[in-house]
Formats: structure tokens, sequence, C-alpha cells
């Protein structure tokens, strides 16, 4: 493909619910403008988009898919992106690098959960928008019911351009409304408008005319003096209007049939901006700066996306914003403060990838094998560091207990895990020093469960996912003293090593602290180091259940030594010993995370909310309206929400959205506590 300049490249992103047609209009788009030589199916597993082993299995998309082509000279940088709210992480970042979003609907679903969604997040990121109505073919079709919903949910501004020339086994084609021409067929031939629908065109013709009108105020004036509008004024005033968001145009199609999709890549042409029209936000030294895009400028580019390929190794996706790079040189991470050697760049075709010198402003690319550069960096020239924003990802909600299943695979897993969680901004993975275990924490259980797989394909690492224990932890209630001697006579040399210590609770949040009280030289300076090393070490295990110990003061106060046989370890030993005579002396118990939820739903659902946190027993601290939905803050015990996310889901039809943090910890009940405490003996019995 030729090089293309910013006037002549559209960024789109494909937004909707899960299975509205995305990737089946990818493919329809790349097949009509010849950039694939046969029409794939999502059902066959042949699509271009949806090309990874996991997508092909689930029948759905996982990852964002890069899906580049030509139509009349201009590249259309097409992005596909997965409906399935566990994946919004590509979403989010494909909405970030683009102009503009086709947001599918179902012509027989209508608007859905995902629909009301990734609505929210291309109005949140100022994307101009079309919406294209698909599945025309299908029998229950229904154009109009369909647009009355959309102006319901998405305001007036949302107006039908195209009208669709039947429905269902009649459905041939599209009309539109400023030009009045049908186009029918495929591939579509411009016709006539059928008569019988030439009453329907002229009431939407009339009411689009309108609100284009209405968008432009020199147009307004001639509107409502009663003169013609000339097709070319009214086509500029469009293309400004849906630029500046003003106006939504609703259009129509079947993908599955490639009937209407022609007419949308014209009006992506026309209508749809171009990077040359969008400023860019600069942030230099923290101040921001906006700019006019431009392939000589200084370089400013974002990466919005990594991957494991299998033939070229790690794989970084970057959007130009201002500026060129090129194959072979060196360029500077203004994120990461350091340098990096660009290789071979790539324009990235779903799986394929085509070797090019340069990538320009406003075009999207990859480059194989970065070494510092991650998700959200900007790559730049030293001289002038710039950053842009990077996209903003939701934090994971949902955790599970990672187990490797052999010993192959424990050896493997720290490092198949890492570049995991390096390929995919919302997994983490941390080790729980309380519960010894590794915790990944995603978006939901299917995301987990894909992860699983991939680890597994890419890596040949096999896991498990298990519930992961709770990670409690010890204090005391009481105060008290207790020593510890450690002495042995073996032969020669002795061991003796003697601590008096004392313990006290501290406030919740305090930690452990260690404090020294000895007078006198009952145990030599020198070994005091050694006595809280021993203490230290100690805390991870606590007395009850083998929890670490938190909000205590261990204090030494007195012991005493031998001027031969004393060492180091031997006062490390007797900290160590000291510490638990003195912990199951002063009233231990257990503690357990309370977590900060905020969840937010539409209002009609609060009430199933509530009663649910109820059976949950957590503790509502306020609620608030946010639009159509209510925000509610409660405070719960984080064994009962280790699998709110599915509840949530179930809950809401997929509708509510929560974030929870951990805030602080609280006594666990008595029994509870028993009951984890003789399970932790069973176990102990057991090993
Ligand atoms: N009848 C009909 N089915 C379609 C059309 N577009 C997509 N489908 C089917 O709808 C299902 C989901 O399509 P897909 O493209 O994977 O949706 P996505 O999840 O939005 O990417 C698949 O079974 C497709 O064959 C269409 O225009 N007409
Ligand atoms: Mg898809």
């Amino acid at each position: 493909m030729p090089q293309h300049t910013l006037k002549d490249i559209r960024n789109i992103v494909l937004l909707g619910h899960n299975g509205a047609g995305k990737t089946s209009l990818s493919e329809a788009i790349l097949f009509s403008a010849g950039a694939s030589s046969r029409l794939g199916k999502v059902d066959e597993g042949s699509t271009v988009s949806d090309y990874d082993p996991e997508e092909i299995k689930s029948r759905m998309s996982i990852n964002l898919t890069m899906l580049p082509c030509e139509w009349h000279g201009t590249k259309i940088n097409v992005i596909d992106t997965p409906g399935y709210s566990d994946f919004v992480g590509e979403v989010k970042a494909a909405v970030r690098v683009t102009e503009s979003a086709i947001i599918v609907i179902s012509s027989s679903a209508g608007v859905e959960v995902g629909t009301e969604q990734v609505w929210q997040y291309s109005e949140d990121s100022k994307l101009s928008r079309i919406i294209y109505i698909n599945k025309m073919d299908r029998e229950n079709a229904n154009f109009n019911q369909v647009v009355e919903q959309v102006r319901t949910k998405f305001g007036l501004k949302c107006a039908p351009l195209q009208i669709p020339a039947g429905a269902h086994t009649t459905y041939q084609g599209v009309i539109d409304l400023l030009s009045k021409k049908a186009y029918l067929g495929n591939p579509a031939k411009e016709s006539e408008i059928p008569a019988a629908m030439q009453e329907q065109v002229n009431k939407y013709r009339e009411k689009l005319i309108e609100s284009v009108a209405e968008s432009d105020d020199k147009l307004l004036e001639k509107y409502l003096g009663g003169e013609e509008l000339i097709l070319e004024e009214l086509k500029l005033a469009l293309h400004k209007a849906i630029t500046e968001g003003k106006i939504v145009p609703i259009l129509a199609g079947s993908s599955l049939q490639n009937v209407g999709v022609t007419t949308l890549m014209d009006f992506i042409l026309t209508y749809l901006p171009s990077p040359a029209e969008r400023k860019v936000a600069l942030f230099k030294d923290s101040k921001e700066e906006i700019v006019e895009p431009t392939e000589t400028g200084p370089l400013a580019a974002l990466v919005f996306k990594a991957a494991a390929d299998p033939y070229v190794g790690k794989l970084t996706y970057f959007r130009v914003y201002t500026g060129t790079l090129s194959s072979n040189s060196q360029i500077w991470n203004s994120v990461k403060n350091a340098g990096e050697r660009i290789g071979q760049l790539y324009l990235v075709r779903g799986k394929t990838q085509e070797p090019v010198a340069q990538v320009k402003a406003g075009d999207i690319g990859a480059v194989a094998k970065l070494s510092v550069t991650a998700v959200g960096d900007t790559l730049c020239n030293q001289e002038n560091p710039l950053k842009l924003a990077p996209p903003v990802f939701p934090d994971p909600v949902f955790s599970e207990a990672v187990q490797p299943k052999t010993k192959a695979d424990l050896d493997k897993l720290g490092a198949a895990l890492a570049r995991l969680v390096e390929e995919d901004p919302t997994l983490r993975m941390h080790r729980d020093p309380g519960t010894s275990e590794t915790i990944l924490a995603g978006l939901g259980e299917t995301h987990l469960k894909v992860a699983a797989d991939k680890v597994a394909r890419k890596f040949g690492v096999n896991i498990e996912l298990n519930i992961p224990r709770v990670p409690y932890r010890e204090t005391i209630m009481g105060n008290s003293q207790a020593e510890y001697k450690h002495k042995k006579q073996t032969g020669g040399h002795g061991q003796y090593g003697h601590v008096v210590l004392t313990v006290e609770p501290l406030p919740r949040g305090t930690g452990f602290e260690f404090a020294d009280k000895v007078v006198g030289g009952a145990i030599p300076r020198n070994f005091i180091p050694a006595v809280e090393k021993g203490v230290r070490e100690a805390i991870p295990e606590g007395v009850l259940a083998g929890y670490p110990i938190i909000d205590v003061r261990a204090t030494v106060v007195d012991g005493s030594f031998h001027p031969v046989d004393s060492s180091e370890i031997c006062f490390k030993i007797a900290g160590a010993g000291a510490l638990k005579k003195c912990l199951s002396q002063a009233q231990p118990i257990l503690l357990e995370p309370i977590m900060d939820i905020k969840v937010k739903v539409p209002t009609d659902y609060t009430g199933d909310i509530m009663s649910d946190l109820n059976t949950k027993r957590a503790r509502v601290q306020g609620m608030y309206p946010d639009g159509e939905y209510n925000v509610i803050d409660a405070q719960v015990r984080q064994a009962e929400i280790l699998r709110y996310s599915i509840d949530l889901k179930s809950l809401t039809q997929g509708r509510g959205t929560f974030t929870m943090k951990f805030d602080h910890y609280e006594e666990v009940p008595t029994h509870i506590t028993q009951k984890i405490v003789a399970e932790k003996d069973a176990t102990r019995t057991e090993a």
C-alpha cells in the first residue's frame, strides 16, 4: 500500500455489543476494498480479524485487530474490537487512537447493554460517530424501531441518513437521503428510489435537512428563509456537524451479505474526519500544548497495544500523532526516560505484517522487540521529549489463585505470567505474602480463563485457576512479656542467646514495630540487630493460623549473654522464639480485609443490588445518582465478594460495574476464626 498523507487517512474503531456484527462488518469492508480475496465468516472461523485460536474457538473477538484497507485512494484503518465487557481494555485502547467510531447495532436485537457502554466510551473520548444498523437481512429486522430506540436512549442528534430498501428476504440495499439515490444489490448499483418508498424518503429527508441546517447558523438562516439548500453545502455542513459530534448519522446494511457496505465506506471518506482535522494535545514538562499534526514536526507516537507474535516476537503497536517514525532509527521513550532502538516497522493487518520504511503522522504501525517500552508510553526524539495522554484502563475487579499443573509448569510460570501481564494492561499479577498464592487479577471470569488458555498456547505453561484464599492477618488484643533462652552445649564451643521481650497492640494500620529498651548491657549492643532480625523473620507466620502479624510493637527489654558461646545466630533464634511465646500469651486474633466497593448500576437495579449487599452483610455508606445510574458506596468483607463480578453481572444482565479497593482490617468474628484455625490445623497435620 502506498504511503498516505494526513488527509488521506481515516482511523475508525468498530464498537458494539458482542454479536452485533463488528467482525463481520470488518470482513465485508476488507473484501469490498480488495484487501482480502474472499468474504470470511465468523461462524466458520475464517475472518481476517478473529484469527487468534482463542477467538476461533469461542466465535467472538477477544483482541483489538488492525484491519487497514484502501478505498478510492484513502487509507481506512479499521480497528475491530471485542464486545464482551471482560475485554474492554482493548476497546479503551482502540478508542484512544481513533478519530471516529462506527457503532454497530443488530437490527433485530436493538440497543443492548454493550451498545450503551460503548456509546458512553465514544462520548467520553469525543469521537465522531456513525450508527450502523446491521443484519437488515434478518427475519425480525426492524429499522424504524431501532432508530426510535436509539433516539430515545442517545438523543435526537442521532438521525437516519439512509433508510433501508426492504428488510429480511426483501432487503436489497439503502437509499441515501441527501442525494436521493438508491444503492441496491451487491455490488451496489446506483438506482432510482422505488416508487413505493418515495413518501417515506421525503419525510426522513426533511427531518435530516432540518438537523443539518440547525448545526450551522448561516444554513439555518437560509433554511428558515425558505431557500433551497444545495447538496454541496449540505454535505459540507454535515461533515462538520459529524466531526464535531453534533450529528450522529444512522446507516443500515447487512454485513453477512455485504450489502450496504460500500455505501458505508463512501460515507466514511466523505463525512468522517481525517487526522488532519484533529488537533493534538502534547505535554512537555507537564505543560499542555495543542498543535496541528504534521508529518514534518517533532515526533510523538503513542503506544497502545503489545502482543506476543509467534513470528516476530513481542509486537508493539503505536499511533503516530505528529512527525514521522522511521525504520532502523534511534528514538526516545519520554515516559521511561530511556532510549529505544527501532528496527523494522510494519503495517499490521490481522495476523500479517507488511514491512514499511516509515509510519507518518495520522497512521498506525507496529514494531518488534522493543526493550523498555510499554503500553501508554510515548515515543519521540530525545531533544524534544513530548508526551501524549495514555489510554485509561479499568482496574482489575476479579482475582484467582494460579496453580501450575506440573513441576515443569511451575518453573516457567513466573516468566510466562510476566509476559502475559505485559501484553494486557487490564491484567495484574502478585504474590500474596500471607497466603503464599500467586494471584492473577483481571476484569472477569472469562478474561482470566482466556488468559490461562493463552499462557498454555503461547508459552507452554499449563495452569489451574482457583478461588483465592482470603489474605487474613494476625494481631493481639493484650500485652505480654516472655523470655526465650537458646542454649546448647555440644562438645567444644556452645551456643547461648537469651532474650526477654514484651509485646503490645498498636492501632490498626500501624504495621509492626520493633523497639530496644535493654539497659546496662544485658545484651551487648552488637547483638541487638540480630534479635530484631529474628523477630522480624518470625512475623510472616503468626501463631494462630500462620498469617502475617501486623499492628504489634515488640520491645526487647532484657536478656543475658555468654562471653564465648553467644553469637548472632543464637540471638536471632532467641528473638524469634521470644516473639512466638509473647504472641501466644497476648490474646492473638485474626483480622480480615474489609474492602471499599463502589457499585454503579442503572437506577432500576438499585433495590436488587441493595438486598444482595445486605445478604453479604455489607455496610452501605451512601448512594448518589449519576445520570441514569446510582452509585452505591459500601464496605464489605473481602471473603464475601471474591466472586462479586460474577454476581453483579448476573444481577444486572451485565449493566452494572464496580470498583473495589482495600480499606482496612477488622477482627474476624470468633466462630469464623475457630473455623479458619481448625482448617489450618487440618492442613498442618496432613503435611
Ligand atoms: N443474518 C446476519 N447475520 C449476521 C450479520 N452480521 C453478522 N451476523 C452474524 O452474527 C454473529 C456475530 O457476528 P460477529 O461479526 O462475530 O459480531 P461481533 O461480535 O460484533 O464481532 C455471527 O454469527 C454472524 O454470522 C448480518 O448482517 N446478517
Ligand atoms: Mg467480533
